[in-house]
């Protein structure tokens, strides 16, 4: 009666989104796609061009890319 198994108790204790700074389109590199990517996206709540994750696409998120 001593065998107690402790199950993991939160075994994906991984981030959901791991973002590069300003790769919107995940190629491995920021560059003029990545900028065009989410300056087209300003305004909507494209998630791929939201690079911050706050849910909306703005200056900050274009800020990232711009950001080296
Ligand atoms: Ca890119
Ligand atoms: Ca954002």
């Amino acid at each position: 009666m001593t065998l107690l198994q402790n199950a993991v108790a939160c075994p994906s204790d991984v981030p959901v989104l791991t973002l590069p700074n300003g790769d919107a389109n995940r190629d491995g590199k920021v560059d003029e796609d990545d900028y065009r990517l989410v300056d087209a996206a300003l305004g909507t709540s494209d998630p791929n061009a939201d690079l911050n994750g706050d849910g909306a696409v703005k200056d900050d998120d274009l800020a990232l890319v711009k950001a080296p």
